[in-house]
């Protein structure tokens, strides 16, 4: 046979004429993936989605019934078909007054409580046929229904007896991008921004819409599509038409946009000789560029604010308080119903005070003193989105001031895109932390969603960790963060155990014998990250600058805050950042049962340990060994771990597309090489302070600390 007859053969008997090849999985899907079911899932599929009968014609609807046409299609392995009126086995959209003349079985009563964003799924019949009923009161209820059911039938669910209401616990859910013009983007791993500056608003190509539905069937309504170090060309004629442009792609979905807004504008771009928030001719100011902006956005949400941190304008600058700040931008913004995301993430090298104490001390005395189109944008801990914090002090603490949540999901401080970490579980520590504000229960997530005080306005914010990179997030495991942070965003009581499953059968398969290692690899993965790096409450113990490894011997920056020794405050005796009385006192920012808890090391939780308190090296811990001897075994556990995680994923293999599976085998070994890393250098540093052995099982760190020292890592990504 000549070779070209021969390749020919192996060509047909590996692809069969006919057969479509095999679509390269790239990550490019995420959970949307819609391939074929395997076996009875498909065949059940084919009976329960046949066709799809939808009310009217809105965008929202028409984006809904295409994606029900192009989802069932997918799985049951051809299209589904249109139908007017209900049909055997069809998919039925209805709206709460359609529901009743299709005779759903659906009371009004039962539908009030679903809200203008929430939905109903029920497996019934319509005119006497069986159908699945998707009925909510709204166009976008129905659009995030259509979603929910379609992730159902991905999970392999079964669809015969559907009943599953549910209804977003807070208002805005919403990604922030610090993404800057240039399309460079501050603290993103996954490529470029996603936003083409330069070609909007000719141009608004599929990838706009693609990243609509991903954030539409996680219910996320909210996009600040720029950097919170914002410049004042976001603000220009020119940038407001690119962001119309956006707007009007992400409308149908359900998504607003907003912009970070410069405090200094007024002056940069309206040639005033102030900012004052106070002075009449800067609230013209703000009130005309609102006026502006709406003209072109009509739903536009409104701005987010970064005012008086890290070098940023603000209102301290004319000695007004955040308040003032806020309530300018919220002035303008509120004819046309917009709101202010004010951000509390401020502190100052003009102030001595611990960092961890400067928000509440800024923020706590304004309480009730904020415009009612305001909410103050906290983050999760006090600091700055370390692998392990604290649930910050002002939740709870701020009964007359809408708080919403900041959570970042780019993985700056936890390994950036390559280490896999799953942060559903820091997001759920944080939700589920009791701040005991008043009283037992008063959980962080009760506070968001205005259970605690009432609120009249409730969100949560998640730095994006999406880019231009095929896969969007940097790896295929970094989806499932944007994935799980939509789920809280709906559900702040949900579980992260929950959501890990649901995306991993989504974005893998739903079989079972790869699903409940993958999960299980996903739920211990955080707290890997947190042995490794910063252990029993150590933080902020990373390189200067792009945070991207090891720096725990930094003490040389300008501002005392910036050095990882100011937080760990280790010395020949000890370790620890005390903020007791007898320290710099944070610990009575939290309310008096909680803070009492936490003022004696004993009842402190370790794994809070050394960031509440200055322990000696030889304190007994837990588990009988001493704190160093402990503290090394973290670091171990963590390094064990993320080899284990390589192991577990080795026998995944025969589950996974080559792809995808050859990416997140490569970015473990990184983790781990890096895992051991982190041990190691830490180890040798601390070391070097208290001259303690290690104990017996645990072996020396490869190198003298001198070489962890001299490691450098110029253009480390996202600084
Ligand atoms: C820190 C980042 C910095 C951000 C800042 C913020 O290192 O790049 O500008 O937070 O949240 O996490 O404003």
């Amino acid at each position: 046979m000549k070779a070209a007859n021969r390749f020919l053969t192996l060509l047909l008997l590996c692809c069969p004429l006919g057969a479509a090849p095999a679509h390269a999985e790239d990550g490019y899907d995420l959970w949307l993936r819609y391939r074929p079911l395997a076996g009875s899932a498909r065949t059940a599929l084919a009976a329960r989605a046949t066709a799809v009968v939808a009310p009217g014609t809105s965008p929202t609807i028409a984006a809904a019934v295409a994606e029900l046409e192009r989802g069932f299609g997918g799985m049951r392995g051809h299209p589904i078909a249109r139908a007017r009126s209900p049909a055997d086995g069809a998919i039925v959209l209805a709206t709460a007054a359609q529901a009743r003349g299709l005779g759903l079985g659906l009371d009004a009563a039962s539908l009030a409580d679903l809200g203008a964003e929430g939905f109903r799924l029920r497996t019934t019949t319509a005119r006497g046929k069986p159908v699945i009923a998707i009925v909510a009161n709204t166009d976008i209820g129905l659009l995030y229904g259509s979603f929910r059911l379609l992730e159902l039938a991905e999970q392999g669910a079964s669809l015969a007896k559907l009943d599953l209401r549910s209804a977003p616990k807070l208002q805005l859910r919403v990604l922030d991008h610090w993404d800057n013009l240039d399309r460079s983007v501050e603290r993103g791993y996954a490529g470029q921004s996603i936003w083409d500056w330069w070609t909007l608003p000719d141009y608004t190509g599929p990838r706009y819409t693609d990243y609509a539905r991903a954030n539409a069937s996680i219910g996320i309504n909210g996009a600040v599509l720029n950097n919170v170090n914002a410049v004042k060309e976001s603000l220009t004629a020119r940038y407001i038409a690119k962001t119309a442009a956006l707007a009007d792609v992400f409308r149908p979905y359900g998504i607003k946009v907003y912009l970070s807004a410069r405090f200094s504008a007024p002056i940069e771009l309206g040639g005033l000789k102030t900012a004052d928030p106070l002075d009449p001719a800067v609230k013209a100011w703000w009130a005309a560029k609102a006026d502006e902006i709406y003209r072109a956005i009509p739903d536009f949400g409104g701005f987010l604010v970064k005012a008086n941190s890290e070098g940023q304008p603000g209102p301290q600058d004319y000695h007004r308080s955040h308040a003032d700040g806020a309530n300018v931008l919220a002035a303008a913004v509120r004819p046309h119903g917009g709101v202010v995301m004010y951000r509390a993430f401020v502190y100052s090298e003009h102030n001595a005070a611990d960092r961890a104490r400067q928000a509440y001390d800024d923020f706590k005395p304004l309480d009730g003193r904020f415009a009612d189109n305001v909410i103050v944008q906290v983050k999760n801990g006090a600091i700055d989105f370390q692998p392990r914090e604290p649930f910050h002090p002002l939740f709870g603490a701020m009964p007359k001031t809408p708080l919403m949540m900041e959570f970042q999901i780019t993985k700056e401080y936890l390994g950036q895109a390559t280490h896999l970490a799953y942060l559903g579980p820091l997001f759920e520590e944080t939700l589920e932390s009791d701040t005991l504000a008043r009283g037992p229960g008063s959980t962080v997530a009760r506070v968001l969603e205005g259970k605690v005080d009432p609120y009249r306005l409730t969100g949560m914010a998640g730095v994006a960790n999406i880019g231009v990179d095929r896969d969007w997030s940097g790896s295929t495991f970094n989806q499932a963060n944007w994935f799980a942070f939509g789920r809280f965003a709906w559900n702040p009581d949900g579980d992260a155990k929950a959501f890990a499953d649901e995306w991993a059968r989504m974005t893998f398969t739903p079989d079972p014998r790869f699903v409940a290692p993958a999960v299980a690899m996903m739920m211990g993965s955080r707290e890997a990250v947190v042995d490794y790096m910063t252990p029993l409450g150590l933080a902020h113990q990373m390189a200067t600058g792009h945070h991207y490894g090891p720096g725990p011997w930094v003490s040389d920056l300008a501002r005392p805050e910036w050095n990882p020794t100011y937080y760990a405050r280790a010395d020949a005796k000890g370790i620890g950042f005390d903020r007791t009385a007898a320290g710099s006192d944070a610990i009575a920012q939290y309310a008096p049962a909680l803070a009492a808890r936490l003022a004696d090391p004993d009842t402190t939780p370790e794994r809070d340990l050394l960031w509440f308190h200055h322990v000696p090296w030889d304190r007994r811990m837990a588990s009988g060994r001493t704190l160093w001897d402990e503290l090394v075994t973290r670091y171990d556990h963590g390094v064990a771990t993320a080899g284990a995680m390589q192991r577990t994923w080795q026998t995944l293999a025969p589950y996974v597309d080559a792809e995808r599976f050859a990416k997140t085998r490569a970015f473990l070994a990184i983790q781990q090489r890096e895992a051991q890393w982190w041990r190691d250098a830490s180890v040798s540093w601390y070391q070097s302070l208290n001259h303690r052995p290690l104990p017996a099982d645990s072996p020396a760190p490869a190198h003298p600390l001198a070489f962890y020292r001299a490691i450098d890592v110029p253009f480390a990504p996202g600084h």
